[in-house]
């Protein structure tokens, strides 16, 4: 009898062992907003103090020519959570309040990963819909802890139109911490709280964007207040200096990603978890033409939020994985925002092909964790309203409005100063005719699901 009891104590020690290896992997996306490509140590900022996150590129794989897919931010969250280009859900531009945002026929990557049986957390900011019906649990998540819109205050979580805006799931939750410290503590519990289980926790941060506010800083606005005209400097006078309280807010998002990645270690999870830190877009250098080098740091890419230049779009990317992405690595291989979702999808083990709309984005398995090239991808698009960019190799091709093609060699030019459209008039041609192609090809797959 007792040989049998230690054969069963025996076999069931080696179905949790093997359980735990054949545990599918946790994902954890922590996405910052409008971090500017050299906000982080790591990127070379010498002004913000990033150690945690300057750690994980040491740890990790550092990308340098990874985009996301809108200068905004619906666009790109769009784009994170469909895997498609945002066009095709009919997400261009930064959404307004009152809207109802992602349609619901559009399948999210955490509505997949929910059915195949993980959790699915999104702790932060949303910005894909407010009305009804839009919160992210009708949308594959099965916790949501944040706000639906954007440019809230930090500590009063009062919206541009007055009102109140942070919930648990639907329900409205009152408190006055700041965002990033709430944010945090919520993505610690979730973790702890789904440590037996495979998880996704999308950590959506509102730094750093405006209102400018610091965890020091008091909240400004009031209930029933309309705040639509209010300036981006918060609590400040349109003359403040906004160095300090920008600077803090990059190192909340620092220390914050360090609380994220300590729960990880202390629950034991760190080896089977995929970590993506990233951006929604490019960051701003200024505001109305003030307070230059008080924001944001492009480093030397031209342009900022919502502009089709690099400064708009190039964004800082870290992947942290101990044990599987090899330490210290770093790759100029040109990457987006909607890769990550077949990325995941086939780490978590489900087709990534099985839905409407074949993904636009690539799976960078290959890339994370055998540095291996991606397959040859001839274009990458941007556009926002009357703003067009193609990527083609070294070149992208810049349309604004009724001007011009511009054409840059990015990579004798990075800065894109030196327009060669006029002596490169075929490969002109050839952008413009990719670039048109591409927008007939998303604008029809948003008639399809919208019938407009
Ligand atoms: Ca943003």
């Amino acid at each position: 009898m007792k040989y049998i009891t230690s054969l069963l104590v025996l076999f069931s020690l080696i179905s949790s062992i093997s359980a735990a290896e054949g545990r599918r992997p946790n994902i954890v996306v922590i996405l910052a907003d409008d971090l500017g490509y050299a906000d982080l140590g790591c990127y070379g900022n010498k002004r913000n103090k990033t150690p945690v996150l300057d750690q994980l590129a040491g740890e990790g794989l550092r990308f340098t020519d990874f985009h996301a897919n809108g200068p905004m931010c619906s666009p790109t969250r769009a784009a994170l959570l469909t895997g498609l280009y945002q066009h095709r859900v009919g997400i261009e531009a930064a959404l307004p309040i009152d809207v109802e945002g992602l349609p619901q026929v559009s399948e999210t990557f955490a509505e997949r990963l929910q059915k195949s049986g993980y959790a699915t957390g999104i702790m932060g900011k949303w910005h894909l819909g407010d009305l009804e019906g839009s919160n992210p649990i009708h949308h594959g998540f099965d916790t949501f802890k944040g706000h639906l819109t954007s440019a809230t205050d930090y500590k009063s979580h009062i919206d541009r139109d007055g009102k109140y805006d942070w919930y648990h799931n639907e329900k409205i939750v009152r408190h006055g911490r700041y965002n990033t410290r709430e944010i945090t503590d919520d993505s610690v519990a979730y973790i702890r709280q789904h440590a037996k289980e495979p998880f996704l926790l999308y950590v959506s941060h509102s730094a750093i964007h405006f209102p400018w506010m610091g965890p020091k800083d008091e909240a400004y606005r009031e209930e029933g207040k309309d705040y639509n005209n209010l300036t981006k400097l918060g609590p400040r006078g349109e003359e403040e200096d906004v160095t300090s309280v920008v600077r803090a807010m990059v190192e909340s998002l620092d220390a914050s990603t360090g609380e994220i990645v300590r729960v990880l270690q202390e629950e034991g999870l760190a080896q089977n978890t995929l970590v993506v830190f990233t951006s929604d877009n490019g960051g701003y250098r200024n505001y109305n033409g003030l307070h230059e080098g008080q924001i944001s740091d492009n480093g030397v890419y031209r342009g900022q939020k919502t502009q089709v230049y690099e400064g708009g779009h190039r964004i800082p990317t870290i992947a942290w994985w101990p044990g599987k992405i090899a330490a210290g690595s770093t790759t100029d291989e040109t990457t987006m925002t909607m890769d990550l979702v077949p990325t995941i999808l086939h780490l978590a083990g489900i087709d990534p092909d099985q839905q409407q709309f074949a993904y636009d984005g690539l799976d960078l398995r290959q890339l994370l964790f055998e540095q291996k090239p991606l397959p040859e991808r001839k274009y990458l698009f941007w556009r926002i309203s009357t703003r067009s960019a193609v990527r083609s190799g070294e070149w992208k091709l810049v349309k604004y409005q009724d001007k011009l093609p511009q054409l840059y060699n990015l990579s004798t030019d990075p800065s894109e100063v030196n327009d060669l459209s006029a002596t490169e008039a075929e490969r002109v041609n050839e952008l413009m005719k990719a670039l048109k192609e591409w927008e007939a090809d998303v604008d029809r797959s948003y008639a399809q699901i919208s019938g407009k």
